[in-house]
């Protein structure tokens, strides 16, 4: 894929750069902003009420055991608010573990302006989205298709009709969006999380046991996605 492309050339060419000068490259390149970024909304933990404190936990797991196997990407942790809860608890959650911080790490601002209000860049973005792949509903689902465009639209509807709790499905953005144009974003996964909201679809009525493996999936489902975007 392209993106893909674009992303592995800039680092062999940091690389390259960095052996003519005879650096020791891995530091450098490890935080490099040249990295292909996924930068991703804590799933199911707003409209679908799922446990902040468990999915924190989910969270920290999958991402940490994800950057210590792929090189060559960065995972961000994205929400609105510098009060965020979720952003706190991952924060305290990942400090305890040993890992390359640049390449996980947590960051306040709207997905859909990380590159042009916050100076991020990042290559992919994940939306938590409904079974249905619908724009609109409010969150960040709403956000991101607003900010999209109907190319968004579009290329889900090539893509997928539905998604089943804990799936993902990776969009590539055509160039005519707004968000590839303006925020440099070429793919959007969408991933589909646990409900835990008795006004939403397939609500898992506080079963953790579930939820908790069914969030995993999900994360690991738009990991897998955006290691194939990056390769
Ligand atoms: N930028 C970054 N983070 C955001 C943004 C944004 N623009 N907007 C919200 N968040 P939610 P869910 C954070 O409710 O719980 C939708 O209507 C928010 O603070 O969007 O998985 C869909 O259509 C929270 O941390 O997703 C589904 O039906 C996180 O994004 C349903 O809601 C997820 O909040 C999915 O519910």
């Amino acid at each position: 894929l392209e993106a893909g492309g674009a992303c592995s050339m800039q680092v062999e060419k940091k690389l390259d750069n960095l052996k003519e000068k005879g650096e020791q490259s891995k530091e450098r390149v490890s935080s490099d902003t040249s990295l292909c970024t996924l930068a991703f909304p804590s799933i199911s933990t707003a409209d679908f009420q799922f446990d902040l404190e468990k999915a924190s936990e989910v969270i920290v797991d999958a991402a940490t055991d994800f950057v210590q196997k792929h090189d060559n990407v960065r995972l961000v942790l994205v929400d609105l608010s510098q009060k965020s809860r979720i952003l706190s608890l991952v924060k305290d959650k990942a400090a305890k573990k040993s890992f390359d911080s640049s390449r996980f790490f947590t960051f306040v601002g709207d997905i859909t302006q990380l590159h042009s209000k916050g100076g991020l860049q990042c290559n992919v973005i994940a939306n938590a989205a409904n079974w249905r792949l619908k724009p609109g509903g409010g969150g960040v689902n709403a956000a991101i298709f607003n900010a999209a465009g109907e190319a968004l639209q579009h290329a889900t509807k090539e893509c997928a009709d539905t998604l089943r709790p804990g799936n993902s499905v990776a969009v590539p953005l055509p160039s005519t969006s707004p968000l590839h144009q303006q925020e440099g974003v070429t793919h959007v996964i969408h991933v589909l999380g646990p409900n835990m909201n008795p006004m939403r679809p397939d609500c898992l009525k506080n079963d953790y046991t579930k939820g908790c493996n069914v969030l995993r999936e999900a994360y690991n489902s738009v990991f897998e996605n955006f290691a194939s975007i990056a390769r």
